[in-house]
C-alpha cells in the first residue's frame, strides 16, 4: 500500500492531486484541519491535511481529473465553445467519489461528499453567471451597428453620464429590434433626440415665474450672476417695459457693488445695497413701486453647508419670490453637482447655465437636470449685455448635445 499525505487549502485541491498522482483507485483515508507556519505560535494558517492511499501493484492510472477551477471562458470563445467547456467541467466533476474505505468514519465521508458537492455547485454557478454576462455583451456588441457605436462615442465625448448613455443606447437597440429594422444614422439620431426630449420633458417648463416679484440669483463666485441680472433686466425694462429694481447683498467686494451699479445706471434702474437681512425691509420699502426686483448675492463657498444656509436666511427674510441657481458650464461637473445638491436641500430647483460659449461639451446640463431635478430657465452664451442670453430650449439643447450629425 502506498500512502501519501497532502497539505492543501481545500479538499477539492487534494482530490485533483490524488487523482493525478495516485490514480482513480486511490482512496482518502483521513482528513483533518491543521495549522501551519507562523511565528512563535502566531499568524498560523489554516490548512487541510489529507491522507490518501492506493493498493501497491495498482498503477496510477490516467484518471479523469477534477478540474481545480473551471477555466473561465475566454472572451473570444464562442457561446458554443463556452457551453462545451461547462459541459466538460460538469461531467468531470460530477463523477462519483471513490468509495470510502471501511476505516473512514461515515461522518467524515459524508462531510467530504458535501464539501465536494458544494464546490461543484459554486463552480457551475460562477460559470453560468460569467457566461450570461459574456453572452449579453457579445450579443450587444454584435447588434451595435456602426451608427450606434458612433452615437455612443458622441455621448462619451459630451460627457453624458454613463447611466444615461447606456439607458439611451439600450432603449434604441430594443426599439430597433422591435421594429425589425436597422435605422439609418439620421433615423437613429432622430430617435435619440426624441428619447432625450422625453426624459427632459418633466423639467422643460423653465421660465422664471412671471408672478414672482423678487428673483434671487445665487451661485458660486464668477459664474456670471451680476452679468446675467443685467441681461435679464435689460430685456424686462426695454422689451417688456416693466419697472425693475435691483438689490445687492454682495458687499464682500466693493467692485461687485459698483459693477451692478454701473448696469443700474445704464438701464436707469434703482438699486439698494443690503449688508444684512435686517436691511431688507428698508430696501423693499425704497423699491415699493417696482414690479420686479432682481436680487444679486455674493458668490461664496457654496460647497459649504454654512454658507448656503447663510444665503438662505437672507432670502427667507425677503418677500416670497423665486430663487435661481446660476452655474457656469466652464465649471467642473463634480463641483456643479455639489453646489446643486447643497441648494437642492433648500428646495432651489430653477437653474440658469452661463458660459455656453466657452464650451463644446454639453452633457453636464443633462446630467445636472436629471440628477437634481433642476428646471433650466435660461442659458447665457457670452459677455455681451443684453444679447447673450436666451430661454432654455430642449430642442436646441439636444441638437447641441448630439452634434452636427443630427438631421
Ligand atoms: N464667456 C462668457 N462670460 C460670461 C458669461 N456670463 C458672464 N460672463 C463673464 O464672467 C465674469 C464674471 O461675471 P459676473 O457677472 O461678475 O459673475 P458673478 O461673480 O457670478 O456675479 C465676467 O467677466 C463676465 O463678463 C457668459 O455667458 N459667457
Ligand atoms: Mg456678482
Amino acid at each position: 500500500m502506498r500512502v501519501k499525505r497532502y497539505v492543501v487549502n481545500a479538499l477539492p485541491e487534494a482530490v485533483t492531486m490524488i487523482r493525478s498522482e495516485l490514480g482513480k483507485d486511490a482512496v482518502i483515508l483521513n482528513t483533518k484541519e491543521i495549522k501551519v507556519g507562523g511565528f512563535m505560535g502566531m499568524f498560523r494558517k489554516k490548512k487541510m491535511e489529507v491522507i490518501a492511499a492506493i493498493e501497491s501493484g495498482q498503477q496510477p492510472a490516467a484518471a479523469p481529473q477534477l478540474p481545480k477551477a473551471a477555466p473561465p471562458p475566454r472572451p473570444e470563445q464562442s457561446l458554443e465553445q463556452m457551453v462545451q467547456t461547462v459541459q466538460r467541467t460538469a461531467a468531470a466533476v460530477l463523477e462519483p467519489l471513490p468509495a470510502p474505505v471501511a476505516a473512514t468514519p461515515p461522518a467524515s465521508s459524508d462531510k467530504l461528499r458535501e464539501e465536494r458537492e458544494q464546490f461543484i455547485i459554486n463552480e457551475i454557478r460562477d460559470l453560468k453567471q460569467y457566461m450570461a454576462t459574456l453572452a449579453k455583451k457579445s450579443q450587444e456588441q454584435a447588434s451595435m451597428t456602426g451608427a450606434l457605436l458612433e452615437l455612443r462615442e458622441r455621448l462619451d465625448d459630451q460627457e453624458l453620464d454613463a447611466k444615461w448613455r447606456d439607458q439611451l443606447i439600450e432603449w434604441l437597440m430594443t426599439a430597433q429590434q422591435e421594429q425589425q429594422a436597422e435605422w439609418s444614422k439620421e433615423q437613429l439620431w432622430e430617435q435619440a433626440a426624441d428619447k432625450l426630449k422625453e426624459w427632459l420633458q418633466p423639467f422643460d417648463r423653465g421660465e422664471i415665474d412671471r408672478q414672482a416679484r423678487i428673483v434671487h440669483f445665487v451661485g458660486p463666485t464668477g459664474v456670471g450672476k451680476t452679468t446675467t441680472i443685467a441681461k435679464l433686466a435689460a430685456e424686462q425694462t426695454i422689451k417688456q417695459g416693466r419697472k425693475v429694481g435691483f438689490i445687492t447683498s454682495d458687499t464682500y467686494r466693493i467692485a461687485a457693488v459698483d459693477q451692478l451699479r454701473t448696469y443700474a445706471n445704464i438701464l436707469n434702474v434703482p438699486m439698494e445695497v443690503v449688508f444684512s437681512p435686517m436691511d431688507l425691509p428698508k430696501a423693499f420699502k425704497q423699491l415699493e413701486g417696482r414690479e420686479l426686483i432682481y436680487m444679486d448675492t455674493a458668490g461664496r463657498n457654496f460647497r459649504s453647508e454654512l454658507h448656503v444656509s447663510e444665503v438662505n436666511s437672507l432670502l427667507h427674510g425677503a418677500e416670497p419670490g423665486e430663487t435661481v441657481l446660476v452655474l457656469s458650464l466652464t465649471g467642473k461637473t463634480k463641483d456643479m453637482a455639489a453646489v446643486a445638491a447643497q441648494f437642492g436641500k433648500y428646495g432651489i430647483k430653477k437653474v440658469l447655465f452661463t458660459k455656453l460659449d466657452e464650451t463644446s461639451v454639453y452633457g453636464a446640463i443633462f446630467n445636472l437636470i436629471m440628477d437634481f431635478e433642476l428646471i433650466p430657465t435660461y442659458v447665457a452664451g457670452g459677455q455681451t449685455v443684453p444679447d447673450d442670453i436666451e430661454r432654455f430650449n430642449a430642442d436646441t439643447y439636444i441638437k447641441q448635445l448630439l452634434g452636427s450629425e443630427s438631421p
